[in-house]
């Protein structure tokens, strides 16, 4: 997160600068007017984006942070009794021309599971979750990877990047293995693809294989890749998230190999308020947030006075994630809308 506070603005408006708080605020500026002229201002308004929909974030309060399931993020399917080269839910890139197979060494070989030897074996590692883990050679352009849809269906809509959330994928790794020299690199990144199905890198960490990081063989190290908060405007918005695993060693470091294990990605949403619309005398807005959150709806004519003197409309339980408010526009002139998060 970072280390101020910064004002992010939905896919609905601009707004200009706006007093701070010390909690997650959202607030929309509503015209004002009778119904008639609120229809007509609304559809000037909305060409020129005038209705302003306003988030502050104060990084460490309000944020809430949920897991999403990555198939197979553990590596144990299938399962086997020593190693596999099939990896269920996950993908290899395809061998590059310039790499020559040989030796009954083959690149699908180059990336595979094996299971956890026994306690007693010195090669026991005593922190894999489960009983096998991945293991990926120090080999240029040898990945793995896994664009996320719905894990209950298959064939359902893809988990996307939204707009308002934070990304942060974990991994368990291992260094050093097989020999492999100081100074290799392994990179874990996130990707969307572009129209012409390319993978577009969104956020990559590069791994660096040194003793220090990796004092042990058979401990694994966590390692995280972040995505910051997504944009409307980040040409990742909405796409489908990819994640990455990739051997970016240069040649003459090429020996040795990783262990990945334990692939956890967590995403971090920020309240937002979006769509408000002026409609047949209402104004409507929705409040996009982690599910099973609570806010205070607050209303003022002037948003420059204390929080205390803002009206309170009511209580929004999000229970989906999204929740809609609306009232009468003629309810007062010129008021300005707040969500406040209750702890
Ligand atoms: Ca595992």
């Amino acid at each position: 997160m970072t280390d101020a506070p910064r004002t992010s603005q939905a896919a609905a408006g601009n707004g200009p600068s706006t007093p701070r708080a010390s909690y997650w605020t959202v607030t929309v500026r509503r015209i004002d007017g009778d119904p008639l002229k609120v229809r007509r201002r609304a559809r000037w308004r909305r060409a020129v984006n005038v209705l302003e929909v306003l988030l502050w974030l104060f990084p460490g309060l309000g944020v809430r942070a949920a897991e999403i399931t990555v198939p197979n993020g553990s590596f144990e399917r299938p399962s086997t009794s020593f190693v596999s080269v099939n990896i269920d839910d996950w993908q290899k890139p395809p061998k590059p021309d310039w790499y020559q197979e040989g030796d009954d060494i083959f690149w699908e070989q180059l990336t595979g599971l094996f299971r956890n030897p026994a306690p007693t074996s010195p090669s026991y590692i005593d922190n894999m979750d489960g009983d096998q883990a991945l293991w990926l050679f120090a080999v240029p352009e040898v990945g793995l990877f896994q664009e996320l849809g719905d894990p209950a269906n298959p064939t359902g809509e893809a988990i996307v990047f939204e707009v308002g959330k934070s990304y942060q994928m974990t991994a368990g790794v291992i260094g050093g293995g097989g020999g492999m020299l100081e100074g290799v690199i392994l990179e874990l990144a996130f990707f969307y693809r572009d129209d012409a199905s390319n993978q577009v890198t969104v956020a990559a960490t590069s791994i660096t294989n040194s003793a220090s990081l990796f004092p042990s063989l058979t401990h694994f190290v966590d390692s995280t890749v972040a995505v910051p908060t997504v944009a409307a405007t980040d040409l990742w918005a909405y796409q489908p998230i990819g994640m990455r695993f990739l051997s970016t060693v240069n040649t003459n470091l090429q020996v040795g190999y990783w262990d990945l294990d334990h692939v956890r990605l967590m995403a971090s949403g920020q309240p937002m308020l979006v769509e408000v619309e002026l409609e047949n005398g209402d104004v409507r807005f929705t409040l996009e947030s982690d599910p099973g959150l609570q806010f205070d709806l607050l209303a003022s004519a002037d948003p420059g006075v204390p929080i205390e003197e803002w009206a309170r409309l009511t209580t929004l339980t999000n229970v989906t994630g999204r929740v809609t408010y609306s009232e009468p526009a003629t309810n007062s002139n010129g008021r300005f809308y707040q969500a406040r998060q209750l702890e």
